[in-house]
């Protein structure tokens, strides 16, 4: 019967990596709420009570007798229920004890100045501490500072930074990166900062890490608008956190394949005779197992749930990571449902690859109550005898919550 419902193989697409990224962009208050901010001793007496009232900034390099403050920082600091900042050195203080004074050696992180840039750390800017990293940018030339992450596991993340600008033409804003071998699997930027800005700027950026990334690179990074670009910007309070992970979200059961022993395949059915086995996924402690399937190019590989708790109308997102090898014809997972007509693929794996993550989303039909997953390949008559294999790990449905937060890649 579910057979009928997989002839026909709707479109697929696949999101190798975590294209599904929440980007936004959150302007400091310029209202100089932020009391973190002190003037230095001798700055202070200068302001006196009026030290709170931006007079002149540092920034105009004023003339003697003239009051200074130094420009408002947004309010916030580490979140204690997100479990600290992952990065080191996020404030820019502390510099290579072996580098020359004035080389931009920064410890923890790695600066990739373009010829015409030159990148130190200063304390003529802090918007905590001391110091902050001055970049000076002309001709148009590049700039990244580079800080790598380990270990991270697949959460969500949340990147942010300050940032202050001084005719800066041209554009600072977050990134993340990730490469497997070759292979980019994570890339995602935030919104830009440029020209003016006059007060400390926040930066974010909302990313989740897939559990295949050993590591990622998180990036600030100057693009010039033109060959003629030039500017300053200060960064400062760089920060990473790692969120926790949505509970309770996943319908489908047993979507990570570590319930039952070793030789149990919960919660699961499948309609043909397949050489399952439930194996180490080499993913890390997260999702340790996965489910191996080795099957003959001709036969249809069908291993499926129902989802009962979806509601019609409502969108949803499904993923998982897929890898293969030697397969004949195209691996997906597909939502399908009699009642109402649907199948709906997603991916689209064959021959031999390594983990990906599939992504895609669905809205559930009116009508439909028989909701089905289905880790999915059509058979292929042409194919040899020869054997081929593919790997399912942590297969998930979720919910996409009104108003953003999870809308799903593309
Ligand atoms: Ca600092």
């Amino acid at each position: 019967m579910l057979n009928e419902t997989w002839a026909a193989i709707g479109r697929a697409r696949m999101v190798i990596g975590a294209a599904a990224l929440a980007m936004s962009l959150t302007l400091g208050g310029c209202g100089g709420s932020g009391g973190s901010m002190e003037l230095p001793d001798d700055l202070q007496a200068r302001a006196g009570d009026a030290g709170a009232q931006l007079i002149a900034s540092k920034l105009d390099a004023p003339g003697p007798g003239e009051l200074i403050a130094f420009p408002p920082v947004p309010l916030g600091g580490p979140d204690e229920a997100a479990g600290g900042n992952v990065l080191l050195n996020g404030g820019f203080e502390q510099r290579s004890e072996t580098a020359p004074e004035d080389a931009p050696a920064v410890l923890q992180w790695t600066l990739e100045p373009e010829e015409s840039v030159t990148a130190r750390l200063s304390a003529d800017q802090a918007a905590e501490g001391e110091r902050s990293l001055r970049v000076d940018v002309s001709a148009g030339g590049r700039f990244a500072a580079r800080q790598e992450v380990t270990g991270q596991g697949q959460y969500p993340h949340l990147l942010r930074a300050l940032v202050l600008t001084q005719g800066l033409d041209g554009e600072v804003r977050l990134a993340v990166e990730g490469r497997k071998g070759e292979r980019e699997v994570l890339s995602a930027r935030s919104e830009g900062v440029s020209g003016t800005t006059n007060a400390w700027r926040q930066l974010e950026l909302a990313f989740e890490s897939p559990a295949f990334l050993d590591g990622f690179d998180v990036l600030v990074e100057y693009t010039p608008a033109s060959e003629e670009s030039g500017g300053v910007f200060w960064v400062d309070r760089c920060e990473l956190y790692r969120l926790p992970a949505p509970e309770g979200e996943n319908l489908v059961r047993n979507g990570a394949f570590g319930e039952g022993p070793d030789d149990e395949l919960w919660y699961w059915v499948w309609w043909e005779n397949h050489d399952l086995a439930l194996v180490p996924s080499g993913l890390g402690a997260q999702f340790p197992r996965c489910l191996r399937v080795t099957l003959p190019g001709r036969r249809r590989l069908g291993i499926g749930q129902a989802l009962r708790t979806v509601s019609p109308g409502e969108r949803y997102r499904v993923r998982a990571y897929m890898k293969c090898e030697e397969l004949a014809g195209t691996a997906q997972l597909v939502l399908s449902s009699q009642k109402a007509g649907l199948h709906h693929a997603v991916g689209e794996l064959t021959g031999t690859e390594d983990w990906v993550w599939v992504e895609g989303e669905f809205e559930v039909p009116a009508g439909c109550d028989d909701l089905h997953l289905l880790l999915n390949r059509e058979p292929e008559p042409d194919a040899s005898d020869q054997t081929g294999t593919v790997w399912f790990a942590n297969v998930e449905v979720l919910p996409i919550s009104q108003g953003g937060g999870s809308d799903g890649g593309s």
